[in-house]
């Protein structure tokens, strides 16, 4: 049996201080909705989870290492950030490659609401309602080559405004990728906002990658270049330690990160009734997503 996660970076949560009889109280709401049977556990979550995290938890508590190694740095450092105007190259196996200002890139596109739980590899969640434009739209607009098979996101390396990048902390720029069928999943979004306002800084202002189903390391932020290639592209996490961060990187409660388990996560936020909850197959979109790695073997494409 795997150990029990070793909840990698912090050490208590709200829920440690939670007064017992709101946590019991918590549980027989929960009960009604059948949370309290191992069975109903998944339904019950899946319906219930939804509920956003606040603004001030998904701004105050981020990974963004161009600002620093601390969940708090991004907050902390991110408003010196320039993000207007802004650029994007889109070069590769497209048909119209270039330089486009942000606006043009997203000009026809239509902004949506996606609410999706955000599950990062440290074994922390949170449920964060995005605005964005699919992947699949931006990439039908720039015109996909017939010998494309992988997409490569570069985010941003400033040293000037980004006190990690000036420090090295990483070898930047920040790379990503996915395959193409996944890149043009239509769970796949560009995010552009948070509750309906722009993104804020440290979440990847002014437009970053959210794929629901991976580990929120595959999510580059602040994106300045989206790339078409035929081969698959070297990551910032793989390169580093491949045997802990594979190119696929999928929320799989059953393979554990080498030093800890990923069968469960802590929910961040929630005040008094912070919780520890199992984690899902491909963070609860394996309906959605599961098709795209029939005949692969999860274990060894990590
Ligand atoms: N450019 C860049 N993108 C990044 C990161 C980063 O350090 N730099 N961290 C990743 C990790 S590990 C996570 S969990 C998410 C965090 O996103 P959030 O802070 O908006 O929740 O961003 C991902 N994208
Ligand atoms: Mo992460």
């Amino acid at each position: 049996m795997a150990a029990r996660n070793s909840d990698v970076n912090l050490g208590l949560t709200r829920a440690d201080v939670t007064p017992k009889s709101l946590w019991l109280n918590r549980r027989a709401l929960l009960a009604g909705a059948g949370a309290l049977s191992l069975a109903g556990a998944l339904p019950a979550r899946a319906a219930a989870e939804l509920t956003p995290n606040s603004l001030e938890e998904i701004t105050s508590y981020n990974n963004f290492y161009e600002f620093g190694f601390d969940k708090e740095d991004p907050a902390r450092h991110a408003g010196a950030l320039t993000t207007s105007p802004w650029s994007v190259e889109i070069d590769g196996l497209v048909d119209r490659p270039g330089s486009y200002a942000l606006e043009d890139l997203l000009a026809g596109l239509k902004v949506e609401e996606r609410i999706y739980r955000f599950r990062c590899v440290e074994a922390w969640s949170m449920v964060i309602p995005w605005n964005g434009v699919p992947l699949a739209a931006l990439l039908e607009k720039v015109g996909v080559q017939s010998g494309a098979k992988y997409v490569r996101f570069e985010s941003l390396a400033r040293a000037e405004e980004m006190p990690g990048v000036a420090a090295g902390l990483l070898d930047f720029p920040y790379r990503e990728g996915l395959r193409l069928d996944e890149a043009m999943h239509p769970l796949t979004l560009l995010a552009t906002g948070i509750y309906g306002e722009p993104m804020p800084k440290q979440n990847g202002a002014p437009i970053r990658l959210v794929a629901p189903w991976k580990y929120g390391f595959k999510s580059a932020k602040s994106l300045v270049k989206i790339s078409l290639t035929d081969t698959q592209p070297e990551t910032t996490w793989q390169k580093l330690q491949p045997r802990e961060y594979g190119f696929y990187a999928n929320v799989n409660p059953n393979v554990d990160h080498p030093r800890w388990s990923q069968a469960s996560e802590r929910v961040i936020g929630g005040g008094l009734f912070a919780k520890r909850v199992d984690t899902l197959m491909f963070n609860g979109y394996e309906d959605q997503v599961a098709g795209l790695y029939k005949g692969q073997d999860l274990a060894a494409d990590y």
